[in-house]
């Protein structure tokens, strides 16, 4: 089993340019209590390295891409966004990060929760010992 998911989301593409609408518990799997996005994003500074205890997210790449990373302790897997037609879901209690930003990379990110720095683990250490002992 795959340790997160990728969402596509139907993209209403005409000469005018592509439309993408994400709907809270329709196409996106849980309440939105917030938005948050990133630029000016640099390959040479990786992000994340953390896990969340309770969070769940989904992360969209609206422009250029990246590389993410996920692990749940016992397994990784790479996943690239490129496309604004596509969503990773990330659940609870898996450790994440993001490599390999193009320059005009633009990440967007819904999120379940409202922002909670005690629910990051931000160690990794104590996230392997917390997933693998329960
Ligand atoms: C995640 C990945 C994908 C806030 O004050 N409010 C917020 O909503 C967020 C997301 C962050 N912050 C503060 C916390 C830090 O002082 O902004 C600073 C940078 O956050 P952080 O180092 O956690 O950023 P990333 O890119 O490593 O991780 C972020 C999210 O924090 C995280 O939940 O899953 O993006």
């Amino acid at each position: 089993m795959s340790i997160c998911q990728l969402l596509d989301f139907k993209s209403i593409d005409d000469e005018r340019g592509q439309l993408v609408a994400l709907e809270a518990m329709k196409n996106i799997p849980f309440q939105i209590k917030r938005i948050y996005y990133m630029t000016g994003l640099d390959s040479q500074y990786p992000r994340g390295f953390h896990a969340h205890k309770q969070l769940k997210q989904v992360a969209v790449c609206l422009k250029g891409r990246c590389r993410f990373v996920l692990d749940n302790g016992s397994k990784r897997e790479e996943v690239w966004l490129d496309t604004p037609a596509q969503g990773l879901f990330i659940g609870e209690m898996v450790w994440r990060e993001m490599h390999d930003f193009s320059n005009d990379c633009v990440l967007i990110v819904l999120a379940s929760e409202y922002y909670a720095e005690d629910d990051y683990i931000r160690d990794y250490q104590q996230f392997n010992k917390e997933v693998n002992n329960g």
